[in-house]
């Protein structure tokens, strides 16, 4: 059994507590708190986890436009409970910085938790919530373009005003905020053309951006991205669990796989080819709702398992780690050399299904060869992550081939 010894208490979830980051010390932000604006974000409920990282990205890149003008913080909402997230523990108001090394963000764009704007701001109030939306009317004629209008809602809004003319419904399950303004917004395009509309179109301090899946990438997979994406370090606590289990079980440690990497990501500029991983090879399958979604990218037990023979002999690897959303059982009598990660109830019940996850994700990035699930965002993490480390491009960016790609 693994197990780590976890003292921070305000680390896990359940009652929100300050956690003293202190982002005056982030770089170049001399200015006094009293001209800072917020900017508040989030995602449609019905997403998954490893879309919602790729969101952050086009936020903070934005943010980067904004702090051009002005003394922007970004506030990253709490984590609510996601439909994959199965286990029978509690798993609402989830602070960032179970998941994420909340310093590694810092060095981006100054971010802060939900619950470190009320304490900073002293009230519970959000000046406005922009609810982005598409346009009813699609795009005309065929043609796409960028643009931003402020137009009638399409859907009935979530936020309702109650008798003090006051926006009140779902706040992370913080039942006291509320919000002064509220407006839905049509909007097609990057991050980027929000910009105009928070510095010129609107004074107030703080603003909640709904719905921020709706506007795309700036630029994407450029150097604002990868830096976006790197400054997504893992939470530390999360990332010693899984060295243990690959010191313990795969044999595999960072000076021996030469992955060591800089605690400050600013520093680290691997060269493709310089990571070799750990002797094991890692699969992600990608499987419960996916069956449904993608049925054509998750290949039949028996032709994974003979996928994965193969790559164990042309790899010369002895040792499968195997991540997966499915019963790990019928994987397990297949009588492949394979291992998988069952956290300890203490640390799910610590980190839930988002931590557990985290942590197959990250044994997965460490192995000398990958190999996912296509169209699977939480298998596109992994690649990115290798691709930080330093590993080989053809030894991560694969995915296993679904039945009727084999002609099976
Ligand atoms: O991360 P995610 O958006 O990736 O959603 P996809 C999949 C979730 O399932 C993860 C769990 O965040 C985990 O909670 N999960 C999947 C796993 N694989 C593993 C694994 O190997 N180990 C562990 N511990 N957990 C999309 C969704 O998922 O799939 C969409 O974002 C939709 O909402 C679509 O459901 C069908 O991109 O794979």
């Amino acid at each position: 059994a693994f197990s780590l010894d976890v003292d921070d208490e305000s680390i896990a979830f359940g009652t929100p507590k300050q956690h003293g980051l202190n982002v005056d010390s982030f770089q170049g932000n001399n200015a006094t708190k009293s001209d800072r604006r917020y900017l508040i974000y989030d995602v449609n409920p019905g997403e998954g986890f490893n879309l919602r990282r790729d969101v952050y990205m086009r936020v903070a890149n934005m943010m980067k436009i904004l702090r051009e003008k002005e003394n922007w913080i970004l506030v990253v909402p709490p984590w609510r409970k996601l439909y994959h997230w199965r286990s029978e523990i509690e798993q609402n108001a989830i602070p960032w910085r179970t998941f994420f090394d909340m310093e590694s963000l810092n060095r981006y764009v100054p971010v802060i938790e939900f619950e470190d704007f009320i304490h900073e701001t002293g009230s519970p109030r959000i000046d406005e919530i922009l609810y982005l939306q598409g346009y009813a009317e699609g795009w005309k004629d065929g043609h796409w373009e960028e643009k931003v209008d402020a137009r009638d809602c399409i859907d009935r809004p979530i936020y309702f005003k109650d008798d003090d003319g006051l926006y009140r419904g779902y706040f992370w399950g913080y039942e006291e905020v509320f919000a002064g303004k509220f407006k839905c917004i049509s909007v097609q395009g990057t991050s980027s053309i929000l910009a105009p509309l928070l510095l010129e179109k609107t004074s107030s301090r703080s603003v909640f951006v709904d719905r921020f899946e709706e506007v795309l990438h700036i630029i994407y997979g450029q150097k604002d991205y990868w830096e976006a994406r790197r400054s997504l370090v893992f939470a530390k606590h999360l990332r010693d669990e899984g060295d243990k289990f690959r010191r313990e079980v795969l044999k595999s440690d960072d000076e021996r796989d030469a992955t060591v990497m800089d605690p400050d990501w600013t520093k680290n500029q691997k060269r493709e080819g310089s990571a070799n991983g750990g002797p094991y090879l890692a699969v992600h399958m990608r499987k419960a709702d996916f069956l449904y979604a993608h049925p054509d990218k998750v290949p039949s037990l028996d032709n994974t398992i003979t996928q994965i023979k193969e790559l164990l002999k042309k790899h010369n690897l002895s040792m499968v780690f195997l991540a997966t959303d499915s019963t790990k059982e019928e994987y397990l009598k297949s009588k492949l050399p394979l291992v998988t990660y069952n956290a300890p109830k203490t640390i799910l019940n610590k980190y839930g299904d988002g931590g557990v996850a985290i942590i197959d994700q990250w044994i997965c990035a460490h192995a000398q060869y990958f190999i996912g699930t296509c169209e699977s965002t939480f298998s596109f993490r992994i690649h990115e992550e290798r691709d930080i480390l330093g590993f080989r491009g053809d030894k991560t960016f694969n995915c296993l081939c679904g039945d009727k790609e084999l002609g099976k």
